[in-house]
């Protein structure tokens, strides 16, 4: 089966949007790995028509707090949608679990709830270097994956 990887998408199956506010949720733990999903994301979006001011970006504590924080940007906000971007790096106990768990469960209850896209870029990795890899190495960058598939949804 042909893998996935939207980070080599093509730019021309991708409509240019105006008029989208998007707020991309990123979560501080792992920062190195999160912080360069999240500017992979926000040029990805500024390619396709979005403008700095149709962007907000948001910082919260870690993975856990992004299905909350979702919630009330989407309720509170004027947003179009909402970009979920995490690295939970698997440790020596049962965390991991719970959180991967939470997060992506709490990120897919916000966008059918609010009815807005809810976008879950949120790694979820053994090690800090299959993270890295992903963040801008040689699985390319899930930051840009996140932002294709938002601007993909925002179109339809
Ligand atoms: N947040 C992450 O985004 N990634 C992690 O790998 C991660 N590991 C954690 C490990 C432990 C033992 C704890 C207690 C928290 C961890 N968090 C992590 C933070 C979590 O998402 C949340 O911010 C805090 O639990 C506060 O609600």
């Amino acid at each position: 089966m042909k893998k996935q990887n939207l980070s080599a998408y093509d730019p021309a199956d991708i409509p240019v949007l105006h008029n989208k506010k998007v707020a991309v949720i990123t979560a501080q733990w792992n920062v190195e790995v999160t912080q360069s999903m999240e500017t992979a994301c926000v040029e990805t979006l500024l390619k396709h028509g979005l403008t700095v001011d149709d962007i907000m970006q948001i910082p919260v504590a870690g993975s856990f707090e992004l299905p909350y924080s979702a919630k009330h940007i989407a309720k509170n906000r004027k947003v179009d949608a909402v970009i979920c971007i995490g690295c939970i790096i698997q440790g020596e106990t049962r965390h991991f679990e719970f959180i991967a768990q939470a997060t992506a469960n709490g990120i897919m209850q916000v966008g059918l709830s609010c009815e807005i896209p809810v976008v879950f870029g949120v790694l979820t990795t053994n090690n800090m270097q299959q993270a890295m890899d992903r963040a801008g190495g040689k699985h390319g960058n899930k930051g840009t994956e996140a932002a294709v598939a938002c601007l993909k949804l925002l179109a339809m």
